[in-house]
C-alpha cells in the first residue's frame, strides 16, 4: 500500500462540484480531506480565484499509478486547460507518495516530492488541515509543513482563505 498527498484545484466551471468529483472517484481510498479554500491565483498567469483542497489517499499504486489516476480523474471531469499554468476545470497534482518512506523521483513525467509544494500556501495550508503532523522533504531533509508555512510571507498565507464549503467522503 502507498499513501499519496494530492493537491486539487479548480478555477473554471462549478469549482466545488469539480473538487467533489475527486472524492467520488477516489471513494474508499480516501484517508483524509482538508477544508475547501478560496485562493488567489499563484504564478505568472492573471486568472480568477481557485478553490483548492488536499486529499490523502491510500491504494496499491506506484508513483506513476498515482499520476495516471489523477489524470484519469481530470479527464473524467472533462478537464479543460488551454494554457500552461492557466485556468483549468480540474487539476489533480501528486505532492508526495509514501511507500511508506517518502518516494524521491526526478523524471520528465513526475517529480516527487512536487517541485513547488514547499512555496505554495495553497498546497501547505490545506495539507496541514488534512494532516497536522504533515512533513515534506526539502533538500533531503524532512521538515514539518507547519514550519514551511511559517516561513512563507504573510501575503502568501493571506491569499488562502478558508470557506464554509466541505467535501464529502463517500465509500
Ligand atoms: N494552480 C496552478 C497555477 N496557479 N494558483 C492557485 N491559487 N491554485 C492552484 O491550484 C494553482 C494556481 C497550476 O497548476
Ligand atoms: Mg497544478
Ligand atoms: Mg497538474
Amino acid at each position: 500500500m502507498s499513501t499519496a498527498v494530492l493537491s486539487i484545484g479548480s478555477n473554471l466551471g462549478d469549482r466545488l462540484a469539480l473538487l467533489q468529483s475527486v472524492l467520488d472517484e477516489l471513494a474508499s481510498r480516501v484517508r483524509a480531506v482538508s477544508g475547501v479554500y478560496e485562493t488567489d491565483p499563484w504564478g505568472p498567469v492573471p486568472q480568477q480565484a481557485f478553490l483548492n483542497a488536499v486529499v490523502i489517499a491510500e491504494a496499491e499504486l506506484d508513483p506513476i499509478g498515482w499520476l495516471e489516476l489523477g489524470q484519469a480523474i481530470e479527464q473524467a471531469a472533462g478537464r479543460v486547460r488551454e494554457l500552461h499554468w492557466g485556468p483549468r476545470t480540474l487539476d489533480v497534482d501528486v505532492i508526495t507518495v509514501g511507500d511508506p518512506a517518502p518516494v524521491r523521483r526526478d523524471t520528465e513525467r513526475l517529480t516527487l516530492p512536487h517541485r513547488y509544494a514547499r512555496e505554495r500556501a495553497f498546497v501547505l495550508v490545506p495539507w496541514l488541515d488534512a494532516d497536522p503532523a504533515a512533513e515534506l522533504e526539502v533538500d533531503g531533509v524532512l521538515r514539518p509543513v507547519a514550519e514551511l508555512l511559517a516561513a512563507l510571507g504573510p501575503d502568501e498565507r493571506a491569499a488562502v482563505r478558508a470557506t464554509d464549503w466541505e467535501l464529502r467522503r463517500c465509500g
